[in-house]
């Protein structure tokens, strides 16, 4: 053992005898945290560019900023990427795939026409490496996005486009699910709406309910795949009215008994997407959520560990919710290294949750059904300054993975050696 190992497993048994005396045993929040897995979202690796090249521009209101060098320009780069990020991650993940990175050999693909076999080389990817996969339409970036409406468009023919979209890809996640052992969720997000005052808020509601019923109308075996609806507030073009809102979907969702879907940046920036868990989950079976971070109108910056992420994973604990609750993470940053991103908002995530998993909840439920407002309020603040972090780093030096100063190391050898090296001049 190295000085700075033994250094560390000192600083762990010092800690876990401060989290003892709370009543908290660490090995035990150490195996809890084992057990989750957070879906990685590839998009990050290639600004939400995928493969399919019928469309320059992004579209459907996202945005990605900055022009960071190295970015993936075919799926074996992403998976490259990929692999590196998840060899700094601790524990067992999941990778999060838009349609829009099918590999179709350089042919023409309509997305209505999409087939597991287009993601079969991402299949055999994630069986070699024991990763699970989910699974997204992808209804932007297409000609028949352009207006800005997709499942809730006024021509029928459009709306019927989408809807094949939809069901292709219900049956690649299904695929998905099916080969790997390892339920797929297929999450549908449509950037539909108006950027300026509607008269009629009402009829692309109603279209989109008829398309949604069109899209989920064949049973799907669930232990394949999970269906999931996301709202969202705003986006940039549609400020005004977005078809696919909370309410819509929530209603949706509980109607419809598919998985509802919660964007941390989806929505108005003072309101607790972690107050949602229990309020949702106490009707709803599952919930899907996208870790993000909002920045003023920006609704993707790479998660940090803020109180946000905190309070959501404290919501999910406390509420003995983590069975029910699918992570994954949605944000792109193109402004520094894609790869670090990943990582680091991977890790930030697993972080929260550790912290939510080291709370001393039997002694704090005890204060607060003592109506002892005083003693849970000063805990919290305790809390905040236990040895939190001897605790991760001994989760991460268990799982072989480095610590966050060594990774940045790693990190930037992975930029030098390869990112750095993918060159551009053809484009
Ligand atoms: C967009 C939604 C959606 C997308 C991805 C690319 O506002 O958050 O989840 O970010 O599907
Ligand atoms: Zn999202």
């Amino acid at each position: 053992m190295t000085n700075s190992q033994s250094q560390a497993l000192n600083d762990y048994t010092a800690a876990q005898e401060r989290f003892a005396k709370l009543g908290v045993n660490t090995e035990d929040a150490i195996q809890r945290l084992t057990a989750i897995s957070i879906s990685l979202h590839c998009w990050q690796g290639d600004d939400v560019g995928g493969f399919e090249r019928a469309a320059d521009t992004l579209g459907g209101g996202l945005a990605v900023t900055g022009n960071y060098r190295g970015k993936a320009r075919n799926a074996d780069e992403l998976r490259a990427d990929l692999e590196c990020a998840l060899k700094l991650i601790p524990g067992k993940h999941r990778v999060n795939l838009h349609a829009i990175y099918a590999e179709t050999d350089g042919k023409r693909v309509a997305r209505t026409d999409l087939e597991p076999k287009h993601f079969a080389r991402w299949i055999d990817w994630a069986k070699a490496h024991g990763l699970g996969l989910d699974f997204n339409p992808t209804y932007f970036s297409h000609p028949l996005a352009d207006s800005g409406f997709t499942l809730s468009h006024r021509d029928a023919k459009v709306r019927q486009f989408w809807i094949d979209h939809g069901i292709a890809c219900r049956h690649i996640g299904a695929a998905m699910g099916r080969e790997l052992g390892s339920t797929c969720v297929t999450n549908v997000w449509i950037p539909d709406g108006f950027k300026d005052l509607p008269v009629d808020r009402r009829t692309p509601r109603e279209l989109l309910r008829d398309s949604l019923d069109k899209l989920f109308a064949e049973k799907i075996d669930r232990a394949h795949n999970l269906d999931a609806v996301e709202s969202k507030l705003f986006g940039i073009g549609s400020e005004s009215y977005v078809v696919g809102s909370h309410e819509f979907y929530l209603g949706y969702a509980l109607k419809k008994d598919v998985l509802l879907c919660l964007d941390m940046g989806h929505f108005h920036p003072t309101e607790s997407v972690a107050d949602k868990i229990s309020s949702t989950l106490t009707w709803l079976p599952e919930l899907l959520l996208h870790v993000s971070r909002g920045v003023r109108w920006d609704s993707d910056h790479v998660v940090i560990l803020s109180d946000e992420v905190r309070a959501l994973m404290q919501e999910i604990v406390r509420g003995g919710y983590l069975q029910r609750t699918r992570i994954a993470l949605d944000y792109f940053d193109a402004s520094i290294n894609r790869v670090a991103a990943w990582v680091i908002g991977t890790r930030a995530t697993l972080k929260a949750l550790l912290l939510a998993l080291l709370e001393p909840l039997e002694l704090l439920r005890e204060y607060e059904g003592n109506g002892d407002y005083m003693a849970r309020l000063a805990l919290f603040e305790h809390l905040n300054t236990l040895p939190f972090g001897a605790v991760w780093n001994h989760y991460c030096a268990t799982n072989n993975v480095p610590d966050g100063i060594e990774a940045i190391e790693i990190l930037k050898r992975f930029e030098e050696d390869v990112l750095s090296q993918r060159d551009f001049s053809s484009k």
